[in-house]
């Protein structure tokens, strides 16, 4: 189902456009079979979507003119008939429909992108600023020397390996490069978008992306506030400890103990996850965490097939059945050189039934071993809701399909290394807290990013920041939630938010805030479900046909039930929550508190 943009790759965007050529026929229709309306609504947006989907993934795995404008008609295509059908469903009355169909109603009214107007002309344009945005994003480049034109995924090595403050600075900048660009094509998709959502019935974009979690848009916005504020001050005592340490690494004068921490420095082009500078803020007189899983991948021969082959053996010992010979035959695992593709991670599934893919630029590092967990992750889930009907293939809401790679990636512990014979002994329980540091880096570390991207796409769709202030209003929402600053000073001239893939592909963001916290809640409740004995840090999911039955059958749900009843299935809860995040670092969060205080660290920014 392609209303939502599951992971990444969709048409994602394609937003609904306008467009009633058949208006009256429907209100016809409307009066004598609603139930036989949405059904056939479901025919031909499931059709109109696999078309797109393919056309898309051969635009991302060709990126060329052509295959740009087929990729947009197509798109448009899907997204006018979504219109058409959206546009005449809002004219059923709910109350004639089975539950059910009440349900699959909400879902075609509510859950889209980026809707366009009803003008053709606007609508074709939206599309073409779509594919626009994406293409400058994709074939982005900077120079670093006459001869050394990087890519993304290179340009993040360096972010990611480099110590050296001139050459990470220079990356850092050279990427941003690519964004100005962007800047008033994206203008111009918020407005063109803001008035198909309010065609429907909403203020802005920002609202309809809020309306998407079975409750009030506005009650969804404060619950994501105070899900921020329980799990604030763990952010706060990690910012505090790795602030320090890197002020240890680079001096007070590149990082200030009473400033926001320098953008370029975190090991990540933007500083969203940290776990790559470990090395640099690991505890000298703790064991660390024993391995780096990096190294051991490299001593053990893993390519990229390999890495890949690991991932799915962890979803085949739950009692997932093995992908099909057709993913192992049509993904794409390594960046071609020969030509321009999207190496932003992503999950497909292009026939809505059993054509299932990814698409990465693999690196051979643990942090892409990881990331290849979560792209496995949305496949198993697309291939556990594929029996339901096209508006319910989706997942309960989208911060799930986010969490359920990442559930299993937390199980990549030490124990799991030894069993699988990359590790040949335990780490001894005492290199815990450097463990629970390295997770943390990656998991705590992103939560505030993961909040504000959406902050600042929720103000920019209802107007509170002005184009004139996009970079402005970016960076300070930066500093606010993350404390982090840019190693130069930043204008009006650059548009910094374009550099981030997820704003000019048009993927809504706070989906990652709470597939952080429930990533936490289902892996706790799993692990009991395992029989796990002990902290909860040396869970694996490993091998536990009763977590991985339990877990399916909240998959299979897709989106048929409200979230807070998929939930409830595996977890017992109904509430998403920061808790069982805290569980799972409360030994780290101690151990930061007392090295903050006995480094008599002043914390904040
Ligand atoms: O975009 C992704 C996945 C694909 S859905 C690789 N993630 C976010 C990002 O890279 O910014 C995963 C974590 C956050
Ligand atoms: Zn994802």
């Amino acid at each position: 189902m392609a209303l939502v943009p599951r992971l990444v790759p969709l048409v994602v965007a394609m937003a609904l456009a306008g467009c009633s050529p058949t208006g009256q026929e429907s209100a016809h229709r409307v009066k004598t079979e609603p139930a036989a309306l949405l059904q056939q609504a479901e025919q031909e947006l499931a059709q109109l979507d696999a078309e797109a989907n393919r056309a898309q993934w051969i635009y991302e795995n060709y990126i060329t003119t052509d295959t740009a404008t087929l990729a947009s008609e197509a798109n448009l295509a899907f997204t006018q008939a979504a219109v058409r059908h959206a546009t005449a469903a809002a004219k059923l009355d709910p109350t004639t429909l089975s539950p059910l169909d009440q349900r699959k109603l909400s879902v075609l009214l509510r859950n889209l992108i980026l809707p366009a107007p009803s003008d053709e002309a606007k609508s074709q344009r939206l599309a073409e600023l779509d594919i626009e945005l994406n293409r400058l994003y994709s074939t982005g480049r900077f120079c670093m020397a006459p001869e050394r034109c990087l890519s993304l995924p290179q340009l993040s090595t360096v972010m990611d390996q480099s110590r050296d403050p001139d050459e990470l600075l220079q990356a850092w900048v050279g990427w941003r490069s690519i964004a100005p660009p962007m800047r008033p094509l994206f203008a111009e998709q918020v407005s063109l978008a803001n008035e198909g959502a309010e065609e429907l019935g909403f203020d802005d974009v920002g609202q309809m992306w809020r309306s998407q979690y079975d409750m009030p848009a506005d009650q969804f916005a404060e619950r994501v506030d105070a899900l921020w504020l329980e799990v604030k001050p763990l952010y706060e005592a990690l910012h505090c400890y790795v602030r320090g340490e890197l002020g240890e690494v680079y001096g007070d004068e590149v990082v200030s103990q009473s400033e926001p921490i320098p953008a370029h420095l975190l090991g990540n082009m933007w500083a969203q996850q940290w776990s790559n500078v470990y090395d640099l803020v690991a505890p000298e007189d703790l064991p660390g965490p024993g391995y780096d899983l990096t190294l051991l991948l490299s001593e053990h021969g893993y390519d990229e097939l390999k890495m890949v082959q690991q991932a799915e053996r962890f979803f085949t010992s739950m009692g997932f059945a093995p992908l099909p010979d057709t993913f192992w035959q049509r993904s794409l695992f390594v960046e071609p050189q020969d030509r321009d593709v999207v190496c932003h991670a992503s999950a497909w599934d292009l026939d809505n039934r059993e054509d299932l893919r990814i698409k990465m630029c693999i690196q051979r590092t643990g942090e892409d071993f990881r990331v290849i967990h979560h792209e496995l992750g949305h496949n198993i889930y697309q291939r556990a809701y594929q029996h339901q009907p096209f508006l319910f293939k989706e997942s309960a809401n989208d911060g799930f399909h986010e969490a359920i790679g990442d559930v299993i990636s937390l199980s990549i512990t030490p124990a799991y290394l030894k069993q699988i014979g990359l590790l040949e002994k335990e780490p001894p329980a005492e290199s815990d807290i450097g463990l629970l540091l390295r997770e943390a880096m990656e998991k705590v570390a992103f939560l505030p990013f993961g909040l504000l991207v959406d902050q600042w796409r929720w103000q920019v769709f209802s107007g509170e920041i002005a184009p004139s202030d996009y970079n402005q209003a970016w960076w300070d929402l930066r500093l606010e939630y993350q404390g982090v600053a840019p190693p130069v000073p930043r204008s009006e001239l650059d548009f910094d938010p374009g550099a981030k893939y997820h704003v000019p592909t048009s993927v809504p963001y706070t989906r990652y805030f709470l597939a952080h916290l429930l990533q936490f809640q289902l892996f706790e409740a799993l692990c009991k479900e395992a029989g796990h004995q002990g902290p909860i840090h040396r869970c694996t999911l490993y091998g536990s046909r009763e977590a991985g039955e339990k877990l399916d059958a909240m998959l299979k749900l897709g989106l048929s039930q409200p979230w807070p009843q998929a939930l409830a299935l595996v977890t017992g809860e109904e509430q998403m929550s920061g808790q069982a995040m805290l569980n799972y670092f409360a030994p780290l969060k101690d151990w930061l508190n007392r090295q903050n205080a006995w480094a008599g660290r002043r914390c904040g920014w």
